[in-house]
């Protein structure tokens, strides 16, 4: 593949600032991970953490997905990387995800944490951003993301997936909770602004689990802080995935550019109802791990015609399931790339 010496130039930053473009780009939300055999042979030998610290390995598999001719690269690392930096060591429960050692749950546990994390303190994501920009030269524009306070809060309490025991807790320390809101959006938009400053070309805010809030409470805690992020971090175009939200008039206020749609969405509806506004999506990630093939070119054929080549990035409706065969994911590719009549 031939490198572009303007990464502005690339297909997908075009499709992000809303120009009419050639062939809609593609791209997957955890390309990189455990549904592709490549990944898990980089990926054996080191805890999730060590792995991602260690920029030589996290660079390989940021670039696993590269072979099947995505068209942009996110990095490797987690939402969670950022509370690390901030000062809470998290490690992987196998079938749990993500936990702290300690969790935050008193105002002594919140005062440790830095709002103001200096770079050096996530010294293997800058040097990881140089790989892969080196590796790359101009050829794909490379992704970098950030989880959105809400869901992070959630992972540092411990709390994680289980909303009811999030709803206990910020209950019980509402003062707690929304400090620690806050301190995670502060720095949130301070490691955005230093991974674009060094070169990502676009960012993606996940805010995985605030769909399943009530709208009030969407309103308290995920809304203001996306606004806040959004507006504090624009120097590259900006993407806000919410999974399955039901709220998507509140993403379309959110100041994104660009709105991750879920399989619960419409495109052609919501291209007709934002017109300024560029979509991501909404192929769903459990046809394409069941298929059969057919019915993945189905569905992105469809999707394509529902986003008519313009305001439109292909992607799932959320990340690429473990079990998914990568003969399904070489399929959704390559669909995307059929010529159109
Ligand atoms: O050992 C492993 O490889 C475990 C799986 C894994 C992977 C591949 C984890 C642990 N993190 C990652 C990398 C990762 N995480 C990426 C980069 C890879 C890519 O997208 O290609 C990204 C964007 C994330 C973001 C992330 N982590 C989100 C938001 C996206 C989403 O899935 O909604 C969330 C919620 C997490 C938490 C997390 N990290 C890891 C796991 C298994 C989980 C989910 C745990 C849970 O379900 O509660």
């Amino acid at each position: 593949m031939k490198s572009v010496s303007n990464p502005q130039e690339h297909l997908l930053l075009r499709a992000a600032r809303g120009e009419k473009v050639e062939r809609t780009p593609v791209w997957a939300m955890r390309q990189a991970g455990r549904w592709d055999p490549e990944f898990n042979r980089v990926r054996a030998g080191l805890s999730f953490y060590e792995f991602s610290e260690n920029p030589e390995k996290a660079a390989e598999a940021s670039l696993c997905p590269r072979r099947f001719g995505v068209d942009g690269i996110i990095l490797f690392y987690d939402i969670t990387t950022l509370p690390v930096a901030m000062g809470l060591p998290f490690q992987l429960k196998p079938h749990v995800g993500p936990m702290p050692d300690h969790p935050v749950r008193s105002q002594a546990d919140l005062d440790k944490l830095t709002t103001q994390v200096d770079p050096s303190r996530y010294h293997y994501l800058l040097r990881l951003l140089e790989i892969v920009q080196r590796e790359l030269n101009g050829e794909l524009p490379i992704l970098a993301f950030a989880g959105a306070p809400f869901t992070v809060a959630a992972y540092c309490i411990g709390t994680g997936k289980n909303l009811d025991q999030t709803r206990t807790f910020a209950a019980e320390n509402p003062k707690v909770w929304r400090q620690l809101l806050e301190k995670i959006s502060r720095a949130t938009i301070d490691f955005l602004n230093e991974m674009t400053r060094r070169g990502a070309a676009l960012y993606q805010l996940f805010d995985s689990w605030a769909g399943e809030l009530t709208r009030q409470e969407y309103l308290d805690w995920a809304y203001p802080y996306h606004a806040e992020i959004l507006a504090g971090a624009k120097q590259t175009p900006r993407i806000l995935f919410v999974k399955e939200c039901p709220y998507l008039d509140l993403m379309c206020q959110s100041g994104a550019d660009i709105i991750s749609l879920g399989a619960c969405h419409d495109l052609a509806q919501a291209k007709r109802d934002y017109p300024h506004l560029v979509f991501q999506g909404n192929v769903d990630q459990q046809l394409l791990k069941t298929g059969p093939i057919e019915k993945i070119e189905a569905a992105v054929e469809e999707c394509l015609r529902a986003g008519q080549q313009e305001k439109h990035i292909l992607n799932l409706n959320h990340g690429v399931d473990k079990g998914t065969p990568p003969s399904h994911f070489e399929a959704f590719i390559r669909a995307s790339k059929k010529p159109r009549s």
